[in-house]
């Protein structure tokens, strides 16, 4: 294991420094899975053409993804190990603000995993943490990944799940069960974001507080229905390409 270094705050790339100490923090008390760390390189790629920032279109996106969460009956957030350990207060926050309950869904499943994460959840102030174990005795159908297996309190009866971080295939076969998707992801062109029915392309480190904000803003909103009628997923997709083909000079 090698020694801890302390990262200076003027470091030009110190935010993304600390994110990376939290991902392998996380990985060495349980919560994130080795693919994880690989995963979160891609992350950053995409992020560093994306200039670091909540882009207008990512805000808007946040915007139509909190007024979604507010309208649905039955709002599901689906934590994975990075998700856990890069904003384990945030998700506890949102949860709050929106009324979602809280789900941890694996793609790498291990009940350890599940229960480490349950408990760095309950440690932010998270209750009623569903999916671990054997709570999570529901299948999605035509899904072969371990992710196939949900909670029948939560996901399988959810009519909006919102799931950062995502593989293709449970978007797909979420979408495919009538429930609405809501996907936090850097990478515009992955099939999650094509799937879902609103794409945060964002970092989740930025995308959560943004979330949260927003959803106290515009709770008590008539214009909710408005928000989520008016957003349009691949013209949005669209714009976070050209900002990402900008910043390559072409
Ligand atoms: O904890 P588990 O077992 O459920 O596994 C979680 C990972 C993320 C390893 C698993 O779901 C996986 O392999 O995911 P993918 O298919 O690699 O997709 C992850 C997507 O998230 C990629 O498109 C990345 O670009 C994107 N991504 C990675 N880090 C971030 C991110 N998007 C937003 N913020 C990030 N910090």
């Amino acid at each position: 294991m090698h020694a801890r270094i302390q990262i200076p705050p003027n470091h030009p790339r110190a935010k993304s420094l600390h994110t990376r100490e939290a991902l392998v923090d996380g990985y060495r008390r349980g919560l994130v899975a080795a693919e994880g760390l690989i995963a979160h390189g891609r992350g950053e790629a995409y992020d560093y053409l994306l200039g670091e920032r909540t882009t207008k279109t990512a805000q808007r996106a946040i915007r139509a993804a909190a007024a979604m969460l507010l309208l649905s009956k039955r709002p599901v957030i689906s934590v994975n190990g990075n998700t856990a350990a890069l904003c384990p207060r945030e998700i506890v926050e949102l949860a709050r603000s929106t009324g979602a309950a809280i789900e941890v869904n694996l793609f790498y499943r291990t009940e350890e995993r599940e229960q480490a994460i349950r408990s760095e959840l309950e440690k932010h102030g998270g209750r009623n943490i569903l999916g671990v174990g054997p709570r999570a005795s529901a299948r999605i159908p035509e899904l072969q990944s371990e992710r196939r297996r949900v909670d029948p309190e939560g996901i399988y009866i959810a009519d909006t799940v919102f799931v950062p971080l995502e593989d293709g295939d449970r978007t797909e076969a979420l979408a495919k069960m009538g429930k609405r998707v809501i996907t936090v992801d850097l990478n515009p062109l992955s099939r999650t974001a094509k799937t879902a029915h609103i794409t945060i392309v964002d970092n989740i480190t930025r995308a959560m507080p943004a979330l949260i904000e927003t959803s106290s803003k515009i709770k008590s909103s008539r214009s909710l229905k408005n928000i989520v009628e008016s957003f349009d997923n691949k013209k949005n997709l669209r714009e976070s390409i050209k900002i990402i083909r900008r910043a390559g000079g072409t």
